[in-house]
């Protein structure tokens, strides 16, 4: 009889507030709900190979993507269980091109607005690779009762209060960070609750896996090619070069990260300036989520959480993981970087 008693999250996410006296459950109850439209998002994603949820829903969304059914199944699901909640005063999407204020009265006095990625890695769900959802929740800026507003949305990733991902895998799991600490969930279908499987994670200091599309690499300038040249030496601690491991999906390789270290990158260009990876949905929970877990991230040359956002939907590069292959990755590239 396995006596370990299951911490489900909505019992983890109570004791956590205990620990804050004045705080008043709102975003465990915000958690638990994005916890249970992943549910949801997950019993569809399970038997996408079985029903005609495949395949191009037609329409395209703001990225220009045309949007797979389940694209859109994952976005209309968050936004009415968190518009129901009570709990969040808005919303922004990848799907989205603007942000979405719930206009009743309950959703109003809200003081919690969230944005995410419904379903990360859209493009590899006909394959059967692990696609994900990504999270942040950030407390309000604009006055409680009235309806929220952009500025709510563009706040920089240090403003975070939590933020984490659900990675519909091998296994469905939910990790999550707050300030406090980083923990993973893991979906128990028989009573089809997630249940607390990786307390307390932490980002191992080193690794010996570099993650990157290097099929971008004849775009790369000639610092990140340096770099990568460094990734494939034999002079590692263990005499060997690294490892590459790239699934082309976001949530897939930070939960790689995560949990073996390494370092993934999607850094800038000559053809992406910018990057391709979102700043408010897709960087910014997960440089949030790996410093709460010991990591870093950086857009290359600062701190992405310290980026003041002026666009929804901005892009940033990223090279984030273990503290010190970043640091060697950034010493590297910002060392032999041609000058623009
Ligand atoms: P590329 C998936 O489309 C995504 O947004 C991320 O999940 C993933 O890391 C990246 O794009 C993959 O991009 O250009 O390597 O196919």
């Amino acid at each position: 009889m396995n006596t370990r008693k299951l911490i489900t999250l909505d019992e983890f996410t109570i004791q956590e507030t205990r620990q804050f006296p004045q705080a008043t459950g709102e975003l465990s109850a915000l958690l638990r709900d994005i916890g249970l439209a992943c549910k949801m998002i997950n019993k569809q994603v399970l038997k996408a190979g079985l029903v005609d949820i495949l395949g191009k829903h037609g329409a395209t969304n703001v990225q220009g993507e045309e949007q797979m059914k389940l694209d859109v199944y994952a976005n209309e699901t968050l936004i009415a269980v968190l518009k129901n909640s009570n709990d969040c005063a808005g919303i922004a999407s990848e799907e989205n091109d603007d942000h979405v204020c719930f206009d009743d009265e309950y959703s109003a006095n809200s003081k919690y607005i969230v944005l995410f990625d419904p379903l990360d890695g859209s493009s590899n769900i006909d394959v059967n690779a692990p696609i994900g959802t990504i999270f942040s929740i950030y407390r309000r800026v604009s006055p409680i009762g009235t309806p929220c507003t952009k500025e709510d949305f563009l706040q920089p990733g240090n403003k975070l209060m939590a933020a984490g991902y659900v990675i519909y895998g091998s296994s469905t799991m939910m990790v999550y960070a707050t300030k406090l600490s980083v923990n993973g969930f893991t979906l128990e279908p028989s009573i089809g609750e997630f249940c607390l499987s990786h307390p307390n994670l932490r980002c191992p200091e080193k690794g010996k896996i570099y993650s990157i599309n290097q099929g971008n690499s004849c775009k790369y300038d000639a610092g990140l090619k340096t770099y990568l040249e460094y990734c494939m030496e034999n002079n590692k601690a263990d005499g060997r070069p690294y490892s590459h491991r790239y699934i082309g999906s976001m949530v897939a390789d930070m939960h790689r990260t995560l949990i073996k270290g390494g370092i993934f990158m999607y850094p800038a260009d000559s053809s992406s300036p910018k990057g391709k990876l979102r700043l408010q949905y897709e960087c910014n929970p997960m440089a949030f989520l790996m410093e709460a877990a010991g990591g870093i991230a950086s857009h290359g040359a600062g701190n992405i959480l310290d980026i003041v956002p002026t666009e929804l939907h901005q892009r940033s590069p990223i090279f984030i993981g273990s503290k010190s292959m970043v640091e060697k990755a950034l010493e590297i590239t910002n060392a032999t970087a041609t000058v623009a």
